[in-house]
């Protein structure tokens, strides 16, 4: 708690804040977001499991002080990243979102998953299947060898693998999520 939060909240404009914040209220009165209405909140229905997964893994990243709810300065917080965060800023935090256990690395099945998931939701065709193109970016980056990434491999990883980097920037879009769930909904009905 505390701490960081002013200098998210700064880099957010105040019109942008109150547009947020009406919306966050108008759907959300009591102020907290259950993991239930956060996917309600983002129009995130008929996901299939893999994504749904990582929608929860989103939703417990999000949940800074892990009490089950994401409350009003959470939501900022992690929407001031995903609008307008620093390359870094947002490596770091991709890094607490892909390490799911929270043993502060990241293994192989942990960038599987979420590489899957993110295939999932995106949903579109690859040349490389997701096994392949986990064990490429993982051999790549893991630069001591030991089979599990730390932060700093992570981040100096992906700034040095396009294609990791552009693979990771769409997983934080959760616009594009909306978008491609919405397509999706509609072109199949
Ligand atoms: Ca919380
Ligand atoms: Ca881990
Ligand atoms: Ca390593």
């Amino acid at each position: 708690m505390g701490g960081n939060s002013n200098s998210t909240l700064d880099d957010l404009q105040t019109v942008e804040i109150h547009h947020w914040y009406k919306k966050f209220m108008t759907e959300c009165p009591s102020g907290q977001l259950t993991e239930h209405e956060f996917k309600q909140f983002f129009g995130l229905r008929g996901l299939d499991r893999e994504a749904n997964k990582y929608i929860e893994q989103m939703f417990r990243t999000f949940d800074m002080n892990k009490d089950g709810y994401i409350d009003f300065m959470e939501y900022v917080a992690a929407l001031s990243l995903v609008l307008r965060g620093k390359m870094e800023q947002k490596l770091r935090w991709y890094f607490k979102l892909y390490d799911v256990d929270g043993n502060g690395c990241i293994d192989r099945q942990e960038l599987l998953n979420i590489i899957k998931a993110i295939r999932a939701i995106n949903g579109c065709n690859h040349e490389t299947t997701a096994q392949e193109f986990t064990n490429r970016v993982f051999d790549k980056i893991d630069l001591n060898g030991d089979g599990e990434l730390s932060l700093e491999e992570f981040v100096e990883g992906a700034k040095e693998d396009k294609e990791f980097m552009d693979v990771m920037m769409k997983s934080l879009d959760l616009t594009h999520i909306v978008t491609m769930i919405n397509t999706r909904r509609r072109s199949s009905v």
